[in-house]
């Protein structure tokens, strides 16, 4: 299990040393493990409440990844016991058991996702997405041959990562930059990507440009496959929210001496982008494959009943439930 506190955790996923929706959460949970090994509360409810607000640390950090807030949610609640130690030691089991269902989430996904791809097959992808490589690890283990035109994606090339990962994997990568993705789609077989929130609606929440390649993808009648576990199903979309999407830094975008040589400009730079559910194909999840307009009933399921925020202070629960409303 990782050693790093929740301070050190906060700091490398705001700064996306720890990026990616099951990597961010995986990293959370056990950061929530170390503020329990290591804390000195003096009782129960002291505890209780250090535990909320290292949480809070932790949510405050990205908003998009709705992975973030369920990973807390399912450590938070999974505290119990009647003195430190019970309690201790109920945050460290619950957060073994998180990551070991992260981990056979990804597995069975992997198995499933493979499944829609066959032998010789051509995929497009989009940032970096664990789930989305699950399938096609999966597949080549299963001794298919899968290629894959792995797309930049500006402007913190993810796509980098994926290229190394897919020739870990011994897939051939080509490399493309992001405009280019329309002039290849016409040799793609499938666009594989993941997804950091899904919507009650089956709209789909992932790196910025994703939409647009699901139009390109949809415009030449490429299949568009979205890998994701269901730790990513927004269950605040049942009751009618939307998903915040993340802005970041200008930098990101344009140095600071180029923007100045270009004169008086605007920069924006969100992070993340809405993709309808009419431009999916199927979301594999490791419950099975959905049509996304039928992801709200697997969603009601596992999330139904979840309306509480456990990270926040008992004192606060009216007055947000009040604002809620
Ligand atoms: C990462 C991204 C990924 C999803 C899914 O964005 O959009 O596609 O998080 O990843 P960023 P995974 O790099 O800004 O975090 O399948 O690994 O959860």
């Amino acid at each position: 299990m990782a050693t790093q506190t929740v301070d050190a955790t906060a700091e490398d996923i705001a700064s996306m040393e720890i990026r990616g929706a099951a990597t961010i959460a995986r990293a959370a949970a056990e950061a929530l493990a170390v503020q329990a090994e290591e804390s000195d509360a003096a009782d129960p409810e002291a505890f209780r409440a250090e535990m909320r607000g290292a949480a809070r640390v932790l949510l405050d950090t990205r908003p998009t990844a709705v992975s973030l807030p369920n990973s807390l949610r399912f450590v938070l609640n999974g505290m119990a016991g009647e003195s430190v130690e019970a309690l201790r030691s109920s945050v460290e089991r619950t957060v073994e058991t998180f990551v070991a269902d992260l981990e056979s989430a990804q597995d069975r996904l992997g198995r499933i996702g493979a499944n829609r791809l066959r032998d010789g097959d051509v995929i497009m992808t989009h940032c970096h997405s664990t789930d989305a490589l699950a399938t096609v690890e999966k597949a080549v283990e299963a001794g298919k041959h899968v290629e894959a035109y792995v797309k930049e994606t500006r402007p913190r090339k993810q796509g980098h990562i994926t290229a190394r990962q897919l020739r870990e994997m011994d897939v051939p990568v080509t490399l493309v930059v992001d405009n280019a993705a329309h002039r290849y789609l016409n040799d793609v077989d499938h666009v594989v990507v993941g997804a950091d929130s899904i919507a009650a609606d089956g709209s789909v929440i992932n790196k910025i440009g994703t939409s647009g390649l699901a139009v390109s993808a949809r415009d030449r009648g490429t299949p568009i496959m979205v890998a994701a576990q269901t730790l990513k199903l927004h269950p605040d979309t049942l009751t009618g929210h939307t998903v915040e999407i993340e802005m970041r830094d200008e930098d990101e975008v344009i140095s600071s001496a180029d923007r100045e040589e270009i004169g008086d400009i605007e920069v924006r730079n969100p992070a993340f982008d809405v993709t309808p559910p009419r431009y999916v194909d199927a979301i594999v999840t490791e419950r099975g494959q959905f049509p996304p307009e039928s992801i709200v009933t697997l969603m009601r399921e596992l999330y139904g009943d979840v309306d509480d925020q456990p990270w926040t202070e008992p004192s606060n629960r009216d007055a947000v439930s009040a604002d809620d409303r």
